[in-house]
């Protein structure tokens, strides 16, 4: 049967190990015949993201810390040469410091602020202006994650919410510059994923059990879900979708208990 993605190409940034939502959206995609690009950060992951890439047929790895300008610019350079053009960018990064997100937000150092923002939104805007060029003409798709925690009040989720709330509102400013191009740009806002990310969060636990409890279909997401909906988002069957985030969560958001 022919696979829809077939002869599109994609990048992937946001792969640290099997459990990343970034590498459900690799397989997701990956399946359905997309070529694909993945980043990587540090020398200590990228024996791991090498080996999850090596189940892709006919992708390639780089390094891309999003702090450094050059990287980025590297990364597109790269993916110039090897594929030629782009259709897709996964943006499925974020960072801040441990102990920013403990104890009250108003404690929230302005470092600590600019770190957030620097790594986990500026970075999609920083991305997209470079794989620009590349996606010209293609229909293309750009797809982020985010977390509800953008719009309401999670215990430590904190300069992290902001974050997400600017990353939201970037995306819909992106839409509409890029719309014209007939590029799109989404979000996903994923439900709590035990991935490197989460690991160490206070109560993670606890948030899980309330939404199996709670969430209309009583249970949690998995990354699968979340790459399914970025294979969706990528394609063609979301075509008239543009600037919006999509929560893949179990309905929970829609809930007031
Ligand atoms: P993860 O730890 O697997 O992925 C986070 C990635 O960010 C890592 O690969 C890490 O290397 C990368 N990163 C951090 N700093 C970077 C930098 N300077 N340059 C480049 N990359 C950098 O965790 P995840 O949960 O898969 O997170 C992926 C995305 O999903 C994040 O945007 C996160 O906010 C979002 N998200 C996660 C959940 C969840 O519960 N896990 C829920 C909703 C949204
Ligand atoms: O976006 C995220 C993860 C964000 C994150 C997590 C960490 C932990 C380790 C960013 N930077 C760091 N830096 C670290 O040093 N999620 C949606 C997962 C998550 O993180 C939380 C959550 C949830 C859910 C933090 C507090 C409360 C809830």
């Amino acid at each position: 049967m022919e696979k829809i993605l077939a002869g599109k190409t994609g990048v992937i940034l946001g792969v640290a190990n099997k459990r990343s939502l970034a590498w459900g959206c690799a397989r997701s995609l990956a399946n359905a015949g997309m070529r694909l690009a993945f980043t990587f950060v540090g020398e200590r992951l990228e024996k791991a993201v090498r080996a999850l890439a090596s189940e892709c047929s006919g992708s390639i790895v780089l390094p891309c810390d999003v702090t450094q300008p050059e990287q980025i610019d590297a990364v597109f350079e790269e993916i110039k040469t090897q594929f030629g053009f782009l259709d897709t960018v996964v943006h499925a990064i974020a960072f801040a410091k441990r102990e920013e997100l403990q104890g009250d937000f108003y404690h929230t150092s302005k470092e600590g602020y600019m770190l957030a923002h620097e790594v986990s939104v500026y970075s999609l805007t920083a991305v997209v202006r470079r794989a620009l060029p590349l996606m010209e003409g293609r229909e293309g798709s750009i797809v982020t994650l985010t977390y509800i925690g953008s719009e309401r009040v999670v215990p430590n989720y904190n300069i992290m919410g902001i974050a997400k709330a600017a990353l939201e509102a970037s995306v819909r400013y992106l839409a509409a510059d890029l719309g014209p191009r007939g590029v799109r740009v989404n979000a996903i806002s994923a439900g709590p994923i035990r991935t490197l990310s989460a690991s160490g969060v206070k109560d993670f636990n606890l948030m899980i059990d309330h939404i199996a409890a709670t969430a209309p279909l009583r249970r949690n997401v998995t990354a699968e879900e979340v790459g399914d909906t970025c294979l969706f988002l990528a394609g063609p069957h979301s075509r008239g979708i543009t600037g919006t985030t999509i929560f893949v969560d179990a309905g929970f958001h829609i809930m007031g208990t």
